[in-house]
């Protein structure tokens, strides 16, 4: 299969452009390296030592003779550049993981909310808008977020894969019908992605495009197999307030000996993932792609849910580092129950890496080993939701 990979050169992107090219795929990245940038901006490096794009690429072809070419592009500034890289790779897939994803990145001011607002919605359109006036018959796999549905609006009810059934009254009695569950974004970031499952269906429905949207919990781990072959392969590991995932700041602050970071009560659940499920759920997902006019396929991309202080007690365990409860910088729910359906994927043959195998390995082989490239003074998150919020100290010099 010929697979456009649209931000390749990312945590998820990078992983992901090598499971396919390595599983046989003609792989094709894009990206604009904004992420990157944003390193700069924000003056903190990934805590794994990742490679100039160019460097990655070729340390792949010297281990397995295998090209990947790589197009430097703006989604959502370049429309006819896009245009012209699908018209001249002809992918029978893309996969689209361009977007601006960090929620505090995204609330840390009015310029990074515009930013993440026009760089994803217009980044999702320009794509969709290509693909359509290609004519080509162009899958889509796009990287979506659990917390398009929201945090505890249905309690303890299963979180479907995409839709919900819902009875309409009318005068001739209840209509059956389905629809998109309910967005209810916790972030600018998340809300971004609420809006891109809008223009998904709008262009699934009007122009028959298919699109399968990936609903995928927060992602930890580092390496998968194709990464840990070579040093230049390794994938990048964010471990800032901005950032940083919550498991993998955990990892990594254990290994330094700083004090885990638990938001408020620790009473958020969330959904959670390794990276080498994540390429295996999109190899599985280009693998069986909706048919031309079906509606978006949806998936739950999500392994496990984990309360977040039950995370930092076992990291805690497991390390003997302690934990500190500070004043939440995000608006949140204190408390949530999480009971999400992931149906789709087990059954297409997913068997995933729980955190008890894999999480002391990622301490070990990832948090120790690259210990003395953190920066402390990027640990704690400094971005508060909205005015008047407590912002807190850093906990170690
Ligand atoms: P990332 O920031 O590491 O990677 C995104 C890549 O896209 C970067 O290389 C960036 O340079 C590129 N990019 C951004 N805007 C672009 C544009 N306009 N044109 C071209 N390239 C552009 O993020 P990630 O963690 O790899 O996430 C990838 C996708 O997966 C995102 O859409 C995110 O919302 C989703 N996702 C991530 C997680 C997670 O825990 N990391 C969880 C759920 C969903
Ligand atoms: N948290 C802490 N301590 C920390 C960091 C975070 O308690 O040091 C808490 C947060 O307050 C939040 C939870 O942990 O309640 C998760 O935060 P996170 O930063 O790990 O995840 P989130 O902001 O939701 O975003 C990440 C990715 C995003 C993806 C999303 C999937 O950055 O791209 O879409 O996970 S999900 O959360 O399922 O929507």
């Amino acid at each position: 299969m010929r697979v456009l990979v649209l931000g390749g050169d990312g945590f998820c992107g990078w992983p992901t452009a090598l499971h396919l090219s390595q599983a046989g795929h003609d792989v094709t990245i894009a990206d604009n390296l904004s992420r990157r940038f944003i390193d700069v901006e924000l003056e903190v490096e990934s805590l794994t030592p990742i490679r100039p794009v160019h460097e990655r690429l070729a340390a792949w072809r010297e281990h397995t003779g295998k090209e990947i070419r790589f197009v430097n592009l703006d989604l959502a500034r370049e429309y006819d550049r896009v245009l012209g890289v699908l018209l001249e790779s002809r992918p029978d897939a893309v996969v689209h993981f361009a977007e601006q994803r960090a929620a505090p990145y995204s609330m840390r001011s009015a310029k990074t909310k515009r930013y993440t607002v026009d760089n994803n919605v217009t980044g999702t359109h320009n794509l969709l808008a290509a693909i359509v006036e290609t004519g080509l018959d162009i899958a889509v796999v796009h990287l979506g977020t659990m917390g398009v549905y929201g945090y505890g609006w249905s309690g303890s009810a299963p979180i479907p894969e995409g839709y919900l059934t819902v009875h309409v009254p009318t005068p001739e009695g209840q209509l059956e019908r389905e629809i998109l569950h309910p967005a209810n974004p916790g972030s600018v970031y998340h809300m971004t992605k609420t809006l891109d499952q809008l223009l998904f269906a709008f262009y699934a429905k009007n122009d028959g495009v298919r699109v399968t949207d990936l609903h995928q919990g927060i992602v930890w781990g580092t390496q998968t197999p194709e990464t840990a072959i070579d040093e230049r392969l390794i994938n990048r590991f964010d471990y800032d307030g901005d950032f940083g995932t919550v498991l993998n700041r955990f990892i990594m602050q254990a290994a330094i000996g700083h004090p885990l970071t638990v938001h408020g009560t620790g009473g958020q659940t969330r959904a959670f993932i390794h990276i080498r499920d994540t390429v295996r759920c999109i190899e599985l997902a280009l693998d069986d792609p909706p048919v031309r006019g079906e509606q978006v396929s949806v998936f739950n991309q999500v392994t496990e849910t984990y309360q977040v202080r039950a995370l930092a007690e076992l990291v805690s365990r497991m390390t003997g580092v302690e934990i500190v409860y500070l004043p939440n910088p995000r608006k949140e729910a204190a408390e949530n129950d999480l009971n999400v359906t992931r149906d789709r994927f087990l059954a297409l043959g997913l068997n995933p890496t729980t955190l008890s195998e894999g999480l002391l390995e990622e301490t070990r082989e990832i948090g120790v080993k690259y210990a003395s490239r953190a920066d402390f003074s990027k640990i704690v998150a400094k971005t508060v939701w909205s005015a008047g919020m407590e912002v807190s100290p850093d906990l170690m010099r």
